[in-house]
């Protein structure tokens, strides 16, 4: 059998309405510490990851997301369907052979190359329709 593409379970991505907010309750409620905070302005969001544990080739995080204008993918999710799980981040060894290899596969993708993300890593989104529903994240974490 071929190993896996997915490694790890990199982060849950939450979209909320203000990210202060989100932040104190996750770490208040959950004892969760936050290990970066970015504004990401080609992503329409401000974000904090918070670090949950350690997993292969990286670690694993709750990425909390407030939108920059309601014009983005998480505004509209917010507008559409309220805060909640906006998508899900896996961690892969190698985000461009996986690309490739998911676009010769026929699931859509919405970004043919990788970009930047959260704590340097690089990230490429996959369409929700070729995924059940689910907006997915590819993530190849910093120095991996
Ligand atoms: C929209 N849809 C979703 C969805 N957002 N389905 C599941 N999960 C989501 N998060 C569905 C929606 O219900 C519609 O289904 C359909 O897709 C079209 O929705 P729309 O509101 O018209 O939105 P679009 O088409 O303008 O944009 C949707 C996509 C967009 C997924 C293409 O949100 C996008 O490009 N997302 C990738 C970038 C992103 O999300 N960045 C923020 C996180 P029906 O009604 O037609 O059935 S940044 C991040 O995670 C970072 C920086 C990081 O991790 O480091
Ligand atoms: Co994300």
């Amino acid at each position: 059998m071929s190993s896996p593409l997915l490694t790890r379970i990199d982060h849950v991505g939450i979209a909320c309405r203000n990210l202060d907010a989100s932040i104190e309750f996750y770490e208040t409620t959950f004892g969760l510490t936050v290990a970066g905070r970015e504004t990401n302005e080609a992503q329409g969001v401000k974000e904090a990851m918070l670090y949950v544990a350690d997993a292969p080739g990286g670690a694993s995080y709750v990425q909390l997301l407030e939108p920059l204008s309601p014009d983005t993918p998480v505004g509209k999710f917010l507008d559409n369907r309220g805060e909640g799980v906006h998508h899900i981040g896996y961690g892969v060894v190698d985000i461009e052979a996986a690309l490739s290899q998911l676009k010769d596969d026929g699931i859509r993708l919405i970004d043919e190359r990788s970009r930047h993300g959260s704590l340097g890593a690089a990230i490429a989104f996959l369409h929700p329709k070729s995924v059940g529903g689910v907006l997915t994240e590819l993530v190849q974490a910093a120095g991996h």
